[in-house]
């Protein structure tokens, strides 16, 4: 039997596959989506843990690429909860029509070029092949949880949750002894909650990270319209700017302030809330003598939050400069460890021994517990790819090439893999961005090429290997001279055991980005090459 031959496979449907769809649709191809989650949502569908927000605020952290849409869908909340963001996901798939497109419950395990026949052949966990010319890999950077590898970890006799696969239920932790292991956005978003709802918490903390309040708040009428009448300007200084959102660093140099300006900006820029603290000043991430500042800044506010020094000395970040690794977005996180049922246990000096039946031990003590939450994060910008077994031509394994540091063109291409492309992979900017407008450009970025190769003619392009290896040196140098390269992060690999060290993101900014793309694809795809068969 032969299998039906697609134009293209989408894998994905979060933001950039749920795009892409929905303009392949449009273009007229035969497009079929491939989706692990029985919906769609991607990271939305999945991260559905007491507390989770997107840490970009709503009314930028959504689509631009049509204006009725941006008009009619009303978020209620600075900061968009996880639930309102899969609402409009899911409204966005039924305005577009995306649904049919799809199938769900398909998480691809493999994929491989077949050359003769010009065509990415596919396979599911459930056996369904799939077959297309062009396939685009829309996976997620975040979305291939990683769970600690701790003695006795499938022992523990109680309950055991993960921020990244919350069930789709009621959780009920009231009268209950609740441990959680992690500290990073997930974990610092759901503390304050399980806090809530727990008799006892204990807080399992490897490393202290920078978290910064969200001074989240309803959007009222006047707010919102406000908002609507300057969204095609905020528009465009979110598609110009470093970082996909409006906001950019005070324009006065660091250098160049008085003491009495510094305090105001990083005022100013902590009362704005989350990440954008990382950005109070040009340079924040680049010159430790700001960095530095930011955090004599930080540390005066985080002892104004907590009432005990001991807890106060953990909390404070001791392994990266501000800003290095992701900035937290909180509500309350700090303050939640001046609660009597709330305790800290610092890794560093009480290592987890094991768990078991009965709770964690560490090597100072053993603690009873009756719920473990693991919020500790994911194979970050490579583990959904390395996930599958993509094979290009003759054969080629991208895990093999994995891992080593990532070689792409422009994140979306890579020599070896014709007709591959991946959205929002390792080289782009995405991460650092907003997702939501990244996620925009990359779709765009890749119906263009596929559009320009069907209508040239060509049946496969892929990039050139020193037009890769030439994009990702050009990353890593550019990475060089910032402070994120010493900071043990998700973004260089170093959360992972064994997975080569480099900075994965394009650093260059969000415009300089889309520039680079933009003259590739004027320039007829230099650095690609085409062929024809
Ligand atoms: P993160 O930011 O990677 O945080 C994971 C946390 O889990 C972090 O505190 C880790 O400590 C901790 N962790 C990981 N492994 C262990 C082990 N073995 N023992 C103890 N603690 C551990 O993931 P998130 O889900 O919170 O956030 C990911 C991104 O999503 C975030 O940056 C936003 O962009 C949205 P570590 O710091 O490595 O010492």
């Amino acid at each position: 039997m032969t299998t039906h031959e697609h134009d293209l496979i989408v894998v994905g449907a979060g933001f950039a596959g749920l795009y892409t769809v929905i303009h392949a649709a449009r273009a007229g191809l035969d497009v079929l989506g491939l989706e692990a989650g029985d919906d769609v949502g991607g990271t939305w569908y999945w991260n559905r843990y007491p507390g989770a927000r997107c840490d970009v605020e709503s009314i930028d952290y959504s689509y631009s690429f049509d204006d009725d849409l941006q008009r009619e869908w009303r978020w209620s909340e600075r900061y968009a909860t996880q639930p309102e963001i899969l609402d409009y996901l899911s409204h966005v798939a039924d305005r577009f029509d995306a649904r049919p497109h799809y199938r769900f419950g398909e998480r691809v395990v493999s994929a491989a070029w077949d050359e003769p026949a010009q065509l990415w052949r596919v396979r599911t966990d459930s056996g369904l092949t799939a077959c297309a010319r062009w396939l685009i890999m829309a996976s997620g950077g975040l979305s291939a949880p990683q769970l600690p590898d701790i003695p006795g970890r499938d022992s523990f006799a109680g309950e055991v949750l993960q921020t990244s696969a919350w069930p789709d239920r009621a959780v009920d932790l009231a009268g209950r002894r609740v441990a959680i292991i992690g500290t990073g956005s997930s974990g610092v978003q759901a503390i304050p909650l399980l806090a809530e709802a727990a008799a006892e918490l204990v807080v399992y903390q490897r490393s202290a990270n920078y978290s910064v309040p969200a001074f989240n708040r309803p959007i009222d009428d006047e707010e919102w319209a406000h908002a609507q009448d300057d969204l095609a300007h905020r528009r465009e200084l979110s598609w110009n700017g470093p970082a996909g959102s409006p906001w950019t660093s005070h324009p006065v140099p660091y250098a160049e302030a008085d003491e009495a300006e510094r305090e105001a900006v990083f005022e100013e820029s902590w009362t704005r809330g989350g990440v954008l603290f990382a950005k109070a000043f040009a340079q924040l991430t680049v010159d430790p003598v700001i960095n530095d500042a930011a955090r004599v800044f930080f540390e005066r506010k985080l002892a104004e939050k907590v009432d005990d020094a001991g807890i106060r000395a953990l909390l404070t970040p001791r392994d990266h400069a501000v800003g290095t690794k992701r900035i937290c977005t909180d509500s309350g996180y700090y303050e939640t460890y001046n609660r009597d049922h709330v305790s800290l246990v610092d890794l560093r000096s009480e290592p987890i021994a094991e768990v078991a039946p009965a709770g964690i031990r560490t090597t100072a003590r053993m603690r009873a517990h009756d719920v473990i939450v693991y919020a500790t994060g994911f194979d970050a910008m490579t583990g959904a790819l390395t996930a599958i077994d993509i094979r290009g031509r003759d054969g080629r394994s991208l895990r093999e090439d994995w891992s080593g540091f990532p070689s792409t063109y422009l994140g979306v291409a890579l020599p070896g893999f014709p007709n591959l492309l991946v959205l929002n992979g390792p080289g782009t900017p995405s991460v650092l961005s907003n997702m939501a407008l990244s996620s925009e450009q990359q779709g765009a970025f890749a119906l263009r090429l596929v559009a320009y190769c069907r209508g040239t003619g060509f049946t496969s392009v892929e990039a050139r290997a020193d037009a890769a290896a030439e994009w990702t040196a050009h990353g890593l140098e550019l990475a060089d001279r910032t402070l994120f390269g010493a900071a043990p992060s998700w973004y260089t690999g170093a959360n992972i055991d064994g997975k080569a060290r480099g900075f994965l993101p394009y650093i260059g900014g969000f415009k300089t980005y889309i520039d680079h793309c933009e003259a590739v694809a004027d320039a007829d795809y230099a650095g690609f090459v085409m062929g024809r068969r």
